[in-house]
C-alpha cells in the first residue's frame, strides 16, 4: 500500500500536474483548515502533508503524531517562511518540519520590482481612472538613480538588490542584523565581492539609517517574534515625505494601522504590499482600511505565484517527502526549531 499524502487545496492546485503524476504516493487534496486537515489525517491513517502559510496551531500536530506513533511523520511547507509551523509541537511529536529554500526567490523578488514599477508609475490609479473613463493619470517618478533599501539581506533581498542596480540602476543600500564579518562569514565571501556582485552600494546593520535615506524601502526580513510590527510609528516617521514601502515579506513585519495613518497623512508616499497581518486581508481596525487608500498597491499574497515557481517548489516539497519515507532523512531540508523564517 503506497503511503497517503495530504496536500492543502490551494498548493494542490498551484501544482495540479506534478502532484497528479507523483509516483510512489497516494496524493490527495485537502482542505488547508487545521480542523479539517486533522480528520483527514487520522481517516486516511496519513503521516505526510504539504501545507501553505495558513498557521497550524495544534490538532495538525496531535493528528499527525497520533498516527505516526514511534515511525515519525513530516509536514513539508510549500514555500520557504514557516512561521505558521510550530516547530517544538512539531518535535514534541516526532514530526519533521521541511521547507523548500531557493525555489521562489525569483519569482518574489521579480514581484518586488513589479510592486515598484506599479507605485513609481502609478500603473493601478491609473487604470482605475482609465476604467472610470478618465484618459489621464497623475505624473510618476523614475527609479533610475533613486536609493533603495534593502531590509533583510536574505536571497529574496540580494535578487532585488542586483535586479534594482543592474536593470534600473539604483542605488542599493542593504541592511540586515549581520555586521559585516557576520555577513561574509555566512555568505562565504568579502564585502567588496558581494557589493560587486549584488550591486550593492553599502551594507550596513544601522536599519533605521536605511529608514532615513532611502526613497524605496524594500522588506525581505524574517518573521519572529523580534521582528512583529518592525516597521512601527517610529520607523515610519523617520522616512522621506516621498518615501515608498514595499512589503513581499510577512504581514506581521509591519504595524498596517501606523502604516494607514503614514499614508493617510502623507508622510509617506505610497506602500504596496503582498503579504497582510492577516491573510485574507482584513483590516486591523475598521476605521484603518488600507485599500481605501489611492497611496496603495495590495496584491494577495502572490509573490511566489508563477507557474515556474509553482512546479519547483511542489517538486521540492515532494522530494522532501519521499525522501522522508526513503528514509534519506539527512538529505531533507529540515527546519530546525529555533531557525528563522527569511534570513534578515
Ligand atoms: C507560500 C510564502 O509558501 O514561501 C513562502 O514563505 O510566503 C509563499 O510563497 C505559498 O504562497 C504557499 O502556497
Amino acid at each position: 500500500m503506497p503511503e497517503t499524502l495530504l496536500v492543502t487545496h490551494s498548493e494542490y492546485q498551484k501544482a495540479k500536474n506534478v502532484f497528479e503524476q507523483a509516483d510512489g504516493l497516494c496524493v490527495l487534496p485537502v482542505a488547508g483548515e487545521e480542523s479539517v486537515l486533522a480528520s483527514a489525517i487520522r481517516r486516511h491513517r496519513c503521516r505526510a502533508v504539504i501545507v501553505g502559510v495558513t498557521p497550524y496551531v495544534g490538532p495538525l500536530y496531535e493528528s499527525l503524531a497520533s498516527v505516526a506513533g514511534r515511525q515519525g511523520a513530516i509536514i513539508a511547507r510549500f514555500g520557504v517562511g514557516h512561521d505558521g509551523i510550530d516547530k517544538t509541537l512539531a518535535a514534541e511529536g516526532n514530526i519533521t518540519v521541511t521547507n523548500t529554500p531557493g525555489v521562489l526567490d525569483q519569482s518574489v523578488a521579480e514581484h518586488t520590482l513589479w510592486l515598484l514599477g506599479n507605485l513609481a508609475k502609478r500603473v493601478s490609479v491609473a487604470q482605475q481612472r482609465l476604467f472610470d473613463g478618465n484618459f489621464c493619470s497623475p505624473a510618476g517618478m523614475e527609479v533610475t538613480g533613486k536609493t533603495l533599501g534593502i531590509v533583510g539581506f536574505g536571497a529574496i533581498g540580494r535578487r532585488v538588490a542586483a535586479m534594482a542596480h543592474f536593470g534600473f540602476a539604483m542605488k542599493v543600500l542593504g541592511a540586515g542584523r549581520e555586521d559585516v564579518k557576520q555577513l561574509q562569514c555566512r555568505m562565504g565571501k568579502s564585502l567588496e565581492t558581494i557589493k560587486a556582485e549584488y550591486g550593492l552600494a553599502e551594507y550596513t546593520c544601522d536599519v533605521d539609517q536605511v529608514f532615513r535615506r532611502a526613497d524605496v524601502v524594500s522588506l525581505h526580513l524574517a518573521a519572529n517574534a523580534e521582528t512583529q510590527d518592525f516597521v512601527d510609528r517610529q520607523r515610519l516617521g523617520m522616512m522621506k515625505p516621498g518615501a515608498l514601502l514595499i512589503n513581499t515579506a510577512r504581514g506581521s513585519v509591519v504595524d498596517e494601522d501606523a502604516l494607514f495613518d503614514a499614508l493617510a497623512t502623507r508622510q509617506i508616499a505610497g506602500a504596496a504590499l503582498d503579504v497582510f497581518q492577516r491573510e485574507p486581508y482584513v483590516p486591523l481596525s475598521a476605521d484603518k482600511d488600507l485599500r481605501t487608500l489611492p497611496s496603495v498597491v495590495l496584491t494577495p499574497h502572490i509573490g511566489s505565484n508563477t507557474k515556474e515557481a509553482n512546479r519547483r517548489t511542489a517538486e521540492a516539497a515532494l522530494g522532501n517527502v519521499k525522501r522522508f519515507f526513503a528514509g534519506a532523512h539527512n538529505q531533507l531540508d529540515c527546519v530546525q526549531p529555533d531557525e528563522i523564517a527569511f534570513p534578515g
